[in-house]
């Protein structure tokens, strides 16, 4: 079998060697360039933000892996090999980020924010209440999270719009496509949940023209902001600005312009800011491992890798 490099900036790759040795001793990982293999041997390489040129330095790659379901990090890598890009796609990350969308929607829904303020202070009182049925939450993009977060939203009882580049149908979903679509989308959304990739056409997506396009007679009284997508969907200065004016309501953030998201940056004390550090969904690492190295087996038993990313469309 041939040999696995990791190539991941900013995490330990020792916990990630250790577990795929233990999965799979006949195969040989090596954190590059840490030790051992030339260049030559690398058949594999699983990456997260890879410095740059290193992906290109490998010049018997067979297929890439990304460490996440995002892959943006990696297609912004100028000399990216021709090879297959396979991201990760995997039930227990799905439902864990369904377990974020709920949890912020739920929190949004009900006011918690509020709440918690008004304990701080020991102040009781009674804060109104509305049905799930009264609540529409939009969600850009339908993939394989947005979909999962979608059908569980509806099973709470919200009402759940979706919209995303083809057309889709989904139980209990009313869904939406395309450019053309995206106004009358934004314009039933009383929650925002945002899980796009990151891609030139979405890049900056969430910006003040879109906000104003939201619906402003939920019960809510302004529009709610949730981005688990990637944070170079949204321009940071606008949503601060929309919220300054009232053009929205409150927001919880799992991704930023830049991570870790600066301390001076106000998005950490805004009172109606949520700021989560980029983990609404963790991948588990052993899921991970077994995943890739199913891929692996997969590619060398001469079989299609699953869940590659399409070079043109970018996801
Ligand atoms: P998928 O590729 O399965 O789904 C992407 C969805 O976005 C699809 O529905 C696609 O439409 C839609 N889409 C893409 N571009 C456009 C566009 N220009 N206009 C309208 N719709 C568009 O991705 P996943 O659901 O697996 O993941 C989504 C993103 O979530 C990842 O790329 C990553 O950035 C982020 N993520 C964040 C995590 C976190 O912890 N914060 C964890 C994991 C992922 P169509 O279906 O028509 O192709
Ligand atoms: C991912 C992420 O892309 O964690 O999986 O952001």
């Amino acid at each position: 079998m041939t040999k696995l490099a990791l190539v991941i900036s900013r995490w330990d790759p020792q916990p990630w060697i250790d577990r795929f040795q233990h999965l799979a001793p006949e195969l040989e990982v090596c954190s590059w360039p840490d030790n051992g293999i030339a260049a030559e041997e690398v058949g594999y390489a699983l990456a997260w933000q890879p410095p740059e040129g290193v992906l290109a330095g490998f010049p018997n790659l067979k297929a890439i892996f990304s460490l996440g379901a995002g892959v943006d990090h990696i297609l912004s890598e100028p000399k990216l090999p021709d090879v297959p890009l396979v991201r990760v796609v995997d039930p227990d990350l799905t439902m864990r980020m369904s377990e974020y969308i709920c949890l912020h929607v739920l929190m949004h829904h009900r006011q918690q924010r509020l709440l918690d303020a008004d304990q701080a202070k020991t102040d009781w009182t009674e804060r109104p209440q509305w049905s799930a049925a009264s609540m529409r939450v939009g969600i850009m993009g339908l993939g394989e999270l947005g979909r999962d977060a979608a059908e569980k939203l509806f099973h709470l009882g919200f009402q759940v719009n979706g919209w995303s580049n083809s057309a889709k149908q989904i139980d209990g979903v009313t869904a939406y496509a395309g450019q053309d679509e995206l106004d009358a989308f934004l314009g039933v959304s009383d929650i925002l949940v945002c899980l796009l990739p990151h891609t030139p056409d979405t890049h900056g997506i969430l910006n003040r023209d879109l906000f104003r396009k939201l619906s402003r007679d939920g019960p809510l009284g302004a529009p709610v902001l949730i981005n688990a997508g990637r944070g170079k969907l949204q321009v940071e200065a606008d949503i601060l600005a929309s919220l300054d004016a009232g053009e929205l309501g409150a927001a919880t953030l799992d991704v930023f312009e830049t991570e870790p998201l600066p301390v001076q940056s106000r998005l950490w004390r805004h009172p109606r800011v949520t700021v989560t550090p980029h983990n609404a969904a963790d991948s588990d690492p052993e899921a991970l491992c077994r995943y890739i190295l199913g891929q692996i087996r997969r590619h060398e038993a001469g079989k299609d890798l699953q869940n590659t990313v399409n070079r043109r469309t970018g996801y």
